[in-house]
């Protein structure tokens, strides 16, 4: 299927008011939900239809400026609804819808919006630009050429998904047409100064100190090339801290100078630990792909489904094999 006939399938389904649902990913970010806002609020201006929204665990709370996320809502808020088009988007695999799978499962339809390399190409349509630096600008590039409707909610989503998956503009994925599109977005009307100011200057005082805790209690290996840090379940309780609290953490390891491959555990239960990996020059895609998960090169993550401290040593042993 090619651009035209998403866009027909979209114009379709508002004529004969047809049931969308868009889908995030687990541990949203703002990719994810910035692109699922925008996405909401494209079909709303251009086709006059009112989608669904759908995401796992929390919004964390400094993405709670996005227009249209409190009409955001969890897979046990859908109930029996089967939709007509199913929407991913910032999604690699399947196995990051986590409960809302079985209604992309169920659905007619099922559409594809992602930059990851280790996409499946798991939908009927897929719109997989790996070079895209996030989610967000595959949507862009779509809407563009489509020659649709680009307001002030969708530009302040799409801004968020560009701003926040090249780390402020400075990633590797930042690149002439990144900025570009990000310049188009300043003139549909996204506020960079405000935007930013809620991404990066609203965390919740514990997860500052989260994460100050965190850095006290890293281990260094081979030389200080690879920087680690394992957060139990009391870490967790201590600061009283919400899942989304560990976000930034793996990026500040990743800021000493010696680091090459920066990582964190999170115990999950006792037998189930979640893997964030960030590199400098080695591709962690492939570390977090020996675990069933996925990513790209500087930025990957899985799951590991081993108790902590054995983790601990798996994902020690995996990131030796790929280091430069
Ligand atoms: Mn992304």
């Amino acid at each position: 299927m090619n651009f035209n006939s998403f866009k027909e399938m979209i114009e379709t389904a508002a004529k004969e008011a047809k049931r969308v649902l868009i889908f995030s990913h687990v541990n949203p970010d703002g990719d994810t939900l910035g692109t699922m806002c925008a996405m909401y609020s494209a079909l709303k201006d251009n086709f006059n239809l009112e989608a669904d929204m759908v995401y796992n665990g929390i919004v964390p709370e400094i993405y709670k400026f996005l227009p249209y996320i409190e009409l955001a809502k969890k897979p046990s808020q859908l109930g029996e609804t089967v939709y007509d088009i199913a929407i991913a988007v910032d999604i690699a695999a399947k196995d990051r819808m986590g409960d809302s799978l079985p209604y992309f499962e169920k659905a007619k339809h099922t559409v594809n919006f992602d930059h990851h390399k280790t996409n499946t190409n798991f939908a009927a349509t897929n719109f997989v630009q790996a070079e895209g630096a996030c989610a967000g600008e595959v949507l862009l590039a779509f809407l563009e050429s489509s020659g649709l409707k680009i307001s002030k909610d969708t530009a302040y989503g799409l801004y968020t998904a560009l701003l926040t998956d090249t780390g402020g503009f400075r990633y590797e994925n930042t690149k002439a047409e990144t900025l570009k599109k990000a310049s188009r977005l300043i003139e549909y009307g996204a506020e960079p100064a405000k935007i930013s100011r809620y991404c990066y200057e609203s965390k919740p005082r514990n997860m500052v100190l989260l994460h100050a805790n965190c850095m006290i209690n890293a281990k260094f290996y081979d030389d200080n090339k690879i920087a680690g840090v394992c957060i139990t379940n009391k870490d967790m309780e201590k600061f009283n801290a919400k899942n989304d609290y560990t976000e930034g953490i793996v990026e500040e390891l990743r800021r000493i100078d010696t680091t090459q491959v920066s990582f964190v555990l999170k115990e999950v239960d006792e037998n189930t630990t979640k893997a964030s990996l960030r590199s400098k020059n080695s591709d962690v895609s492939i570390v977090a792909q020996a675990f069933g998960g996925g990513g790209h090169t500087f930025a990957a993550g899985c799951t590991i489904r081993k108790p902590l401290q054995i983790a601990n040593d798996k994902i020690l042993e995996e990131i030796r094999k790929v280091m430069k």
